[in-house]
């Protein structure tokens, strides 16, 4: 056997197995749907946040079953001192992000997508930072559903879409400190 087998091949199985221990991670955080009246919520996760962040964001997709619009806040989290849901627009070439007054809009038939650069939930004021593989609770209020409590699984710092590794194509965005942020923030 040459040095380099001798040194590959462990080398190789190690990384398989390390590969192995993140899919099944993956697969233990995976995330529950909910139902509350009309409203079904899909794919709940949360971005994990670096040392000292002072805001986190979570995601998901709410679809409205019933005949009539309904409208979202979040009310609280546990991770952090407020929670609000913003929308993100581009205004003279930056991108702002603001929160939805009066609540999000669902209308009936229809699913919106919560995801980086886009609508999201704001934790604000975070207590400590959002650690890959635990989960982070928010309380959300729909004017006609009621209210209901989310569990997001938190996915690695600059994710694209739950389960995937960092830096999947989304560098630009996020709430890390390295995109513009409105005044109100
Ligand atoms: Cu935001």
């Amino acid at each position: 056997m040459t040095d380099f087998a001798r040194t590959f091949i462990p080398r190789g199985l190690a990384a398989a197995l390390a590969v192995a221990a993140v899919w099944l991670a993956a697969a233990d955080a995976q995330a529950a749907d909910y139902d509350v009246g009309a409203i079904h919520i899909g794919e709940p996760w949360a971005r994990a946040t670096p040392k000292g962040a002072a805001n986190g964001a979570a995601y998901m997709t709410i679809t409205n079953k019933g005949t009539a619009p309904d409208r979202v806040s979040c009310v609280s989290s546990d991770a952090s001192a407020q929670c609000q849901i913003h929308s993100m627009t581009m205004e003279g070439g930056v991108m702002k992000m603001r929160p939805v007054e009066g609540g999000l809009e669902i209308k009936p038939g229809e699913t919106v997508t919560l995801k980086p650069s886009g609508l999201h939930v704001m934790l604000l004021k975070l207590k400590e930072p959002l650690q890959p593989g635990k989960t982070v609770k928010a309380t959300l209020k729909f004017e006609k559903a009621g209210t209901v409590d989310v569990e997001y699984p938190i996915a690695a710092i600059g994710a694209a879409a739950p389960g995937m590794p960092a830096g999947g194509g989304a560098m630009m965005e996020g709430h890390g400190g390295m995109m513009p942020m409105s005044p109100k923030h």
